[in-house]
């Protein structure tokens, strides 16, 4: 069949993907001498050029020059729309404060929620975009972005607000997830439960309505919400029919995963005090562990997630930037990969796998992206390395050639 319009074989290109998810084989972390047939943003057929070419006649061709595809990146979590900076605590933290403390003192997420509340949606929107370009330009085509420094519902909005403006300005695709049990805000200070039925009865509701949110998140820790907390508003956000996603295990074992498994939640994150009952009901559940080795470093943290435990429950692991002000300050996804690696142990394929497929599933997203595969939205990064592990091996490299987002290359 003879096929034209809006088309695009992108050739030459040597491609990683990992297998597709009903394929008989493993991911390999070998690319493969492969052209991609591009038709309306999304991949229409890859194989050898010339069979290409004869599909697609009147198709644009670019030629990848022999260089290293693979599917876009997905950073699956971050909070890049904030306003401030936490450099002062960044300071404490080196005189020996621990982050809890420096929380309980006032400093900390509230200190992000001041700056956030005063900031309008052009400012939010304009001091996000420096990060968001930095992250692009580690090869990232979707990005998630949660709010959760507003507390209030207009601030919690505006956020939304501004995640979904930068879907519109950037070559990106954005997820948005309303983070509103991250911490207490002021005005219901010693009155956790009072904003926690505030949460189901108003928050979750009305930010469900606004439809701006894709998915919901919580805290789950001491200096946070306790896991009976975060139960009840997994309620109320399922009732209102958003997905779920967690801040599981980071400082202290809180069996945060078992609660995300229970509620079916797309993800737990962190996951550093996560135990064995923990890993188990996550492999049962199909939850995937989201790793943010950003967090483990700034944190200087000494206890690290359950890697092998997790690897030998076949658990998918995706890697993110967790990209905030106060415990990650990180915005490339490249660099991400290779703190996993450094000190988590991953593997290269299981970095490669933690920014595609893996991530795109943390999203919900694994039937329109993660992999490179005919029916995916055609999100691709082309890189000037030799091979696959140079992605992981290097840190602070910028080996970005280009990007593909829905089938376009930025320009
Ligand atoms: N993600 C979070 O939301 C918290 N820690 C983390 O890894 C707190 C972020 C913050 O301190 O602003
Ligand atoms: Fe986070």
């Amino acid at each position: 069949m003879i096929e034209s319009g809006n088309t695009q074989i992108i050739s030459r290109g040597r491609v990683w993907s990992a297998a597709p998810a009903h394929a008989a084989r493993e991911s390999a972390e070998t690319a493969q001498p492969m052209a991609i047939a591009a038709q309306q943003g999304r991949i229409a057929a890859t194989g050898p050029f010339e069979e290409l070419r004869r599909r697609f006649p009147q198709a644009e061709v670019f030629d990848c020059g022999g260089r290293l595809v693979t599917p876009g990146f997905i950073d699956c979590h971050t909070h890049i729309v904030h306003a401030g900076n936490r450099a002062a605590e960044f300071e404490r933290r080196r005189a020996g404060e621990s982050y809890q403390s420096i929380a309980k003192s006032g400093g900390g997420i509230l200190s992000t929620v001041n700056a956030t509340r005063a900031a309008s949606l052009a400012q939010l929107v304009e001091s996000a975009l420096p990060r968001v370009d930095a992250l692009l330009a580690s090869g990232v085509t979707t990005l998630e972005i949660k709010s959760g420094y507003g507390l209030d519902l207009d601030t919690e909005l505006r956020m939304l607000r501004a995640a979904r403006t930068i879907a519109d300005v950037r070559a990106v695709g954005v997820s948005t997830t309303y983070l509103g049990a991250h911490a207490l805000p002021p005005e219901h200070h010693g009155d956790v439960e009072g904003y926690v039925r505030r949460l189901c009865n108003e928050l979750i509701p009305a930010v469900a309505a606004s439809g701006l949110a894709d998915a919901f998140d919580a805290y789950c820790e001491t200096v946070a919400f306790s896991a009976a907390q975060v139960a009840q508003v997994f309620d109320a956000a399922r009732a209102h029919g958003l997905r779920l996603k967690l801040h599981a295990d980071q400082l202290s074992n809180m069996h945060g995963a078992g609660l995300a498994a229970q509620y079916d939640a797309l993800s737990a994150d962190h996951l550093e005090y996560t135990d064995d009952t923990g890993v188990a009901a996550l492999a049962r559940s199909g939850t995937v562990a989201v790793l943010l080795p950003g967090a483990f470093y700034f944190l200087r943290e000494q206890q690290r997630p359950p890697i092998d435990a997790l690897r030998r429950a076949r658990v998918p692991m995706a890697v993110a930037t967790d990209c905030n002000p106060g415990t990650s300050p990180l915005t490339s996804l490249l660099d991400a990969m290779n703190l996993a690696a450094v000190e988590f142990g991953l593997s290269t394929l299981e970095c490669l796998e933690g920014v595609t497929c893996h991530a795109a599933r943390a999203l919900g997203l694994q039937e329109s992206t993660g992999t490179i595969e005919p029916g995916k939205w055609c999100d691709l990064a082309i890189w000037n390395v030799a091979e696959p592990a140079e992605l992981v091996n290097n840190l602070g490299a910028r080996p970005l050639h280009r990007r593909f987002w829905r089938g376009r290359p930025d320009a």
